[in-house]
């Protein structure tokens, strides 16, 4: 274990503390991304929580996996989210309709869409846990990767082929939900395009359980998520039709290069128990969506963009989805460009924040807000990624100053969904599960 005392409270205690959120989180069969606010199990929630849960125990960690594996559509898709029997959230299984579709799998409730493809990134890091806990905990990471090996694959076959046909390195998103970042800046031209005509009417869940409903997105952008489900409900969730059809189509800058990172780190893990030309598969699709990222920098700011494949347009708003090359590499010159940038004052190095972490937006960027859920706070999460693919490339420099400034933001053990970057409020959901498994991990 890592020798780590925060000012605050001692990494031994935030430990605790963390696997006290895990535990209690966990409802019998899942863990629900959070207690009020998220009471299902969300798919890269799922993988993030899975890391945690290796440090307590590495069956459970591959249970959590198995029960997102399980619900996996029939077309590879693993779904945003797999829905529990109870719970009050909205949009739920009445509102997405996906029972329409011949490709939901069956006996478990789902959403339509997709979220980033984490999973392997998380898989690895809990093969590396398992490899320090022992012989039995290694043997039981072996069979789980030998058992859904070809799950993980098809999931990125089905990402690669059907999300992007034309093999242009980026793959496409039909809902900001599919990006993870809701409402970040990266999609205001293209939702400002989305515009809503007459629906079945709705109410929101979600203010309810929040302090501030000024730190969720607003009304009219839930006017646009749920037009876009209906939209998907009508197409019958047929991935071809919804293409032909959908008011939202993006190149998802971010998502993409978390798929090249975790399709190379799946291709190891490949070859570790002899599968070799599925090794080869992930490799080939590692190396397209790693150059559709680094084609996407622009040379003006150094930043990776978004492109509207409607419009044609690359979308280039200053936010996290920019620094998208510091996960899954290809170019020294950007990486090198990208490291300072993210240390220096428009990130950072911001001259007002609380933690030297990594923003959602720029400060210095017009779309700026700094306690409305992806247009300004920091998310641990986020960090996290960032500070493990910079260990992973040799950068431990960057990955500890983002491991001790997240343990400093983290040791008021609200484990928040996010934080405001200015005064290190916590904000949204408290009790979160994927910010305790963060903590945990950084913590063990
Ligand atoms: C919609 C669960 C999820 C995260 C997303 C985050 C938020 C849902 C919502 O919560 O999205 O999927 O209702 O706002 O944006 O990244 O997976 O924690």
């Amino acid at each position: 274990s890592r020798a780590a005392d925060t000012p605050d409270r001692p990494a031994g205690e935030l430990a605790e503390a963390a696997a006290a959120v895990l535990r209690s989180n966990d409802n019998g069969v899942t863990l629900v991304a959070a207690p009020e606010l998220y009471p299902h199990q969300w798919s890269w929630d799922a993988a993030f929580i899975s890391v945690g849960l290796a440090h307590l125990s590495v069956p459970r960690a591959l249970a959590e996996l198995s029960f997102l594996v399980r619900a996996q559509w029939r077309t590879g898709m693993i779904p945003h989210i797999v829905f529990g029997d109870s719970g009050d959230y909205f949009p739920g299984p009445r509102r997405w309709r996906t029972e329409r579709s011949p490709n939901r799998p069956a006996g478990v409730a789902t959403s339509g869409i997709c979220q980033p493809p984490v999973h392997s990134i998380a898989l690895a890091a809990i093969g590396d846990v398992a490899r320090r806990h022992g012989a039995t905990e290694r043997r039981a990471f072996d069979e789980f990767l030998r058992a859904t090996l070809d799950s993980w694959l098809a999931w990125h076959v089905w990402l690669a082929t059907a999300r992007d046909p034309g093999e242009t390195g980026l793959f496409e998103i039909h809902h900001g939900w599919e990006s993870g970042m809701d409402n970040s800046p990266r999609w205001d031209a293209p939702y400002s395009r989305v515009v809503p005509g007459p629906m079945e009417p709705f109410e929101r869940r979600d203010i309810l359980h929040v302090e501030d409903i000024n730190e969720r997105p607003t009304d009219a952008d839930y006017r646009r998520y749920i037009w876009l489900v209906d939209q998907m409900a009508e197409a019958r969730y047929d991935d071809d039709v919804i293409a032909r059809t959908i008011d939202f189509r993006v190149g998802d800058v971010f998502s993409s290069a978390l798929l090249a990172q975790a399709s190379d780190v799946l291709a190891e893990l490949a070859e570790d128990i002899g599968r070799r030309s599925a090794a080869e598969q992930l490799r080939t699709i590692a190396a397209r969506f790693r150059r559709g990222v680094i084609e996407a920098v622009s040379p003006e700011t150094g930043l990776a963009r978004d492109r509207d494949r409607i419009t044609g347009e690359w979308l280039s708003t200053a936010t996290i989805g920019g620094f998208a090359p510091m996960l899954c590499g290809g170019d020294d010159g950007i990486l090198a460009g990208q490291r300072a940038k993210l240390l220096g004052p428009d990130w950072c190095g911001h001259p007002a924040l609380r933690y030297a972490l990594v923003p959602s937006t720029s400060p210095n960027d017009d779309a700026f807000q700094p306690s409305r859920y992806w247009r300004g706070p920091q998310w641990p999460v986020i960090n996290w990624l960032f500070a493990h693919a910079a260990s992973a490339r040799g950068d431990a420099e960057l990955s500890e100053t983002l491991r001790e400034e997240s343990l400093r933001q983290l040791s008021d053990a609200s484990f928040a969904e996010y934080y405001h970057p200015f005064t290190g409020e916590p904000l949204g959901s408290r009790y979160q599960s994927w910010t305790a498994a963060v903590a945990l991990d950084w913590s063990a």
